[in-house]
């Protein structure tokens, strides 16, 4: 009790130092970075390319964006799992079922960690996958077209945190719970937590082919919180390790009674061992309501299956297959170095950094020196496990990356820097400032067997002064430093969009030569595709109008529609017959409740009008495509609902 006062005064004092830091510390960080060679460092000339992409979550955006590195600059935001009305994500016909969920439409979400496909441990740029948090998911995007193919619902789960990390073939996308729920959902007293609420993790197989997603199977564990979780890898393949807090299964005033235990755990799992299992035919298979959403990039439609059930395994009834090891004090982080050996537990509650050894973990294992059980699962001795104890002087260690190359470098959010120590030794080697508050960082490929020890990117809770003030809420921001000398060196601020929690970078060379430039137009199977102009026609069936529309540079056809009355569902599917790099149409219709679209050349999208006025009403295209872009514009002719003239439209010229 005594030493958790000390550290919640700790924390008290630390937070109102961080608070009045004010304008020195943040321009005296400024001033040292102002040289001419952290400038030239950052700096991609006009008409250049930077040398890696970074992937930021976009945490309650619920998307997911693009940067360059080094310049900092943003090239994109990925809709995910949130609408998006610059490219009509989760308005049009087609992406609708994107956004599908056992709890119906859901348009939004809290993403929070994406991470790249590995092969053989290392980035193959294929896909890459981030986890919604709040309506628990976890979606797939490609990394050929940068668009979401793919969203999974994740059943017996509560604030899906502790995910969406990659095993090193990308056999699994893992998701685990952050609350500890009842399982399966019940009506009972919230303060029978305590030894009936479950956590679930989650082992979600990737096809290696398509990517296609699917629950292999969710292992129920203790009711603790699961925070963060990262694969072995190279020796400790196949097995996955999560932080848990809350091991107290307190249910209120979690920010006291949550804290009370020394020491939570990181469960190790052995997820080899439970895919046996489960191809043996193990498992219970359980009711469970889930949406599956993919995006079929052929029909450029997406569909929702709803699925019924989903495999849970008891741990208790595989031996050898979970094991939970001490860790101090509230763990959050939980990495894994590049080779495997060594697994870090960065106690939030915590000054020092708690490394335990793969190859004790395993030894302690084969002697059975387990230091009693929780709910049945062994614990291992803490000393037994133990690594060595990275005496930092910082305070709140949050995440910690990995050069390549023997260092580790590990955020601190409570005194505000970056702390880089060396892996075996456990020696501190340099440490940073960041400007404010730290949270993640990333330095590409650092959840890998390879990373691309160059940069390493601080990505900051607090923002403050750094930039000119926006009224009371500031964008967040990133801070670039130079990893490839003895010490960091920082470069460059930038401004990033929502919170992005955590990011992932790879190497621009594996990207960027595959990168789609248009969908082709003999290739597309939408089934309200106009293939040639000539296809273009206009269709009533009941009360649905089907209007079959073709763009390109700088006409709509057809562009005049008559016969279209109050009342009306009118689709407008527009194909882009261009087939040119970066020459989308867009299409935007007066009073429309959903939003404009925007067509990719080769591609087809639908967009619903229910017009509920009489007149004559304009459409436009509303990307700037040509010179003649402001002619690029059409009417319907919207009558009374009981009129009876009929549907009439002009094709090209007509
Ligand atoms: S979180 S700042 Cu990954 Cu959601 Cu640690
Ligand atoms: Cu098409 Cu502007």
């Amino acid at each position: 009790m005594k030493t958790f006062k000390y550290h919640i005064l700790s924390i008290v004092g630390a937070l109102a130092l961080l608070t009045s830091c004010g304008n020195n510390n943040g321009n005296s960080g400024s001033n040292s970075a102002l040289n001419s060679s952290a400038a030239e460092k950052v700096y991609v000339a006009p008409g250049e390319q930077d040398e890696f992409y970074a992937f930021m979550s976009g945490g309650y955006s619920g998307n997911l964006t693009v940067y360059g590195l080094p310049s900092g600059r943003m090239f994109k935001e990925i809709p995910v799992f949130s609408q998006f009305p610059t490219s009509g994500y989760g308005y049009s016909e087609e992406t609708k079922p994107m956004l599908n969920t056992s709890h119906g439409f859901v348009p939004w979400d809290d993403s929070h960690h994406p991470d790249i496909s590995q092969t053989n441990g290392e980035l193959d740029g294929r896909w890459i996958f981030i986890n919604g948090n709040n309506t628990p998911r976890i979606a797939r995007i490609s990394l050929t077209t940068f668009e979401t193919e793919e969203i999974i619902e994740v059943p017996n789960s509560a604030g899906n945190h502790s995910s969406s990390f990659v095993t090193e073939n990308t056999e699994y996308v893992v998701a685990g719970t952050r609350f500890s729920v009842p399982i399966p959902q019940k009506d009972m007293p919230i303060d029978e937590y305590k030894g009936n609420f479950r956590g679930s993790l989650s082992f979600i197989s990737v096809d290696p082919e398509e990517g296609h997603m699917d629950i292999k199977f969710q292992i129920l564990m203790p009711g603790f919180n699961y925070d963060l979780s990262h694969p072995g890898r190279g020796k400790s393949h196949g097995w996955f390790f999560f932080t848990t807090y809350n091991t107290e299964e307190a249910n209120s005033l979690q920010e006291v009674n949550s804290s009370q235990n020394d020491k939570d755990f990181i469960a190790a799992v052995n997820w080899k061992k439970i895919e046996e299992y489960v191809n043996n035919g193990g498992g219970t298979m359980m009711p469970a309501d889930y949406a599956h959403n993919i995006y079929d990039e052929s029909t450029h439609t997406a569909t929702t299956t709803m699925k019924k059930e989903v495999l849970t395994v008891d741990p208790l009834k595989i031996p050898g297959a979970v094991f939970f090891l001490p860790t101090p004090k509230s763990p959050h982080g939980c990495d894994v170095d590049p080779s495997g050996s060594y697994i870090i537990g960065n106690g939030k509650l915590s000054a020092d950094l708690t490394v335990h050894s793969f190859d004790n973990m395993i030894a302690a294992i084969e002697g059975k020196k387990f230091d009693g059980e929780a709910y049945g699962i062994p614990i291992l001795k803490f000393e037994d496990v133990l690594a060595g104890t990275v005496k930092s002087g910082g305070l709140g260690p949050l995440h910690t990356e990995f050069d390549g190359k023997g260092n580790a470098y590990t955020t601190f959010f409570i005194s505000s820097e970056v702390v880089k120590w060396k892996l075996g030794t456990w020696e501190v080697i340099d440490r940073k400032p960041t400007f404010y508050s730290v949270g993640h960082l990333m330095i590409p490929g650092g959840n890998s067997r390879k990373p691309f020890g160059k940069y390493v990117v601080a990505l900051n809770k607090i923002t403050k002064d750094r930039y000119l003030p926006t009224g009371p809420e500031m964008e967040h921001s990133a801070q670039i430093y130079d990893i490839s000398g003895e010490k960091m060196e920082l470069l460059y601020d930038f401004p990033t969009h929502g919170e992005p929690h955590d990011a992932a970078g790879i190497p621009a060379s594996i990207l960027a030569p595959k990168s789609k430039k248009i969908y082709r137009l003999d290739e597309n199977k939408h089934p309200y595709a106009v293939l040639s102009p000539d296809e273009a026609r206009v269709e009533r069936n009941g009360k649905e109008v089907h209007i079959y529309m073709s763009t390109i540079r700088s006409h709509f056809t057809p562009d005049n529609i008559e016969g279209v009355k109050v009342g009306d569902k009118v689709y407008f599917h527009i194909t882009n017959h261009e087939q040119d790099f970066d020459v989308p149409h867009g299409f935007a219709m007066i009073g429309q409740n959903t939003s404009e679209i925007l067509v990719m050349p080769g591609q087809t999208k639908t967009s619903l009008w229910e017009p509920k006025k009489v007149g004559v009403w304009p459409f436009y295209c509303t990307d700037f495509c040509s010179a003649l872009h402001q002619e690029m514009q059409g009417y319907v002719r919207v009558s009374p609902a009981n009129s009876d003239i009929e549907i009439s439209y002009s094709l090209d010229g007509e």
